[in-house]
């Protein structure tokens, strides 16, 4: 793995939790170190193939000054988040926010915390059968897009899809959306299980008609199985209204099973 690190920065802010720590301010100490699947200005030495450190100093700096949070991992966090949002090059970033002076009767050298983000990719299967169809899945898709953690990168089109499972039950519309996200594989299910609630979906038949669903069907560098959570989606090749789509946005080059009928339906509309 190749790093990059900024280490020992002091910064005057106001993130804590007492309100005398919001008034007064105290130093932070931060520590980044940032990983790259590879620095072509390792190759090139040449500046704009790298990650400019002072650029990365500036806006820790910034942020560290101009926020004022409860707690060192919320804003040790935001300092990953944004280090990511600003810098393409870099995949994963480990930071480290310690208090010296933090407000404990007692001797220490430091508080601290250590926060790790990384970027990864993932595929998002989404499927309605009740109401209207279209709507709901553009305003899952547009909820989203509209998290600060996640990005759509891609969109398939829709497809109309005849039930799969439970058959006694009205044709889906399915489609899939790749995003780029900085959410670990567990807190994105509960996003997407807390979209489906707030859309109205509710969970009586398995497999049976619903006014939305939304599934995890690949995660970069994730393949479990656990109670909670198992990717890659387990029914996912099986199922022609996932592989085409898939296969749409290029990430699928296999057999597809033509069990049921699955049609083009148009494209997607976030505005
Ligand atoms: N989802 C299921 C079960 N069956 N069939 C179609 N055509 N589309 C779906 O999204 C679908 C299904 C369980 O999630
Ligand atoms: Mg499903
Ligand atoms: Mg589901």
């Amino acid at each position: 793995m190749n790093q990059i690190s900024l280490k020992g920065l002091k910064i005057f802010g106001y993130t804590g939790c007492l309100p005398e720590e919001k008034q007064n301010g105290q130093y932070f100490i931060i520590d980044i170190d940032m990983f790259f699947k590879s620095i072509p200005g390792a190759l090139t030495d040449d500046l704009n193939d790298t990650v400019n450190y002072a650029q990365v100093y500036e806006r820790v700096e910034t942020l560290v000054k101009e926020s004022k949070f409860d707690l060192i991992e919320f804003l040790a966090r935001k300092i990953g988040c944004t280090i990511l949002d600003t810098q393409p090059l870099t995949n994963e970033v480990r930071v480290t926010v310690k208090k010296p002076d933090a407000p404990v009767d007692g001797t220490f050298d430091y508080m601290m915390t250590t926060i790790t983000v990384k970027r990864r990719e993932a595929v998002i299967g989404f499927g309605s059968n009740m109401g209207d169809r279209k709507e709901i899945i553009e305003e899952a898709l547009r909820r989203i897009s509209g998290h600060p953690d996640i990005k759509i990168k891609k969109l398939s089109s829709l497809y109309e899809t005849e039930p799969v499972g439970y058959e006694d039950q009205d044709d889906f519309l399915n489609g899939v959306a790749v995003i780029e996200t900085y959410l670990d594989p567990y807190d994105l299910l509960h996003f997407l299980l807390k979209t489906e609630d707030d859309l109205h979906r509710v969970r009586i038949i398995k497999n049976g008609p619903r006014t939305i669903d939304l599934d995890i069907l690949l995660y970069e560098g994730f393949n479990e199985q656990t109670r909670e959570l198992t990717v890659p989606h387990p029914r996912m090749y099986e199922r022609a209204f996932v592989l085409v789509p898939l296969k749409q946005v290029g990430l699928y080059d296999g057999r597809i099973p033509d069990d049921k009928a699955v049609s083009l339906a148009g494209e997607i509309s976030l505005n």
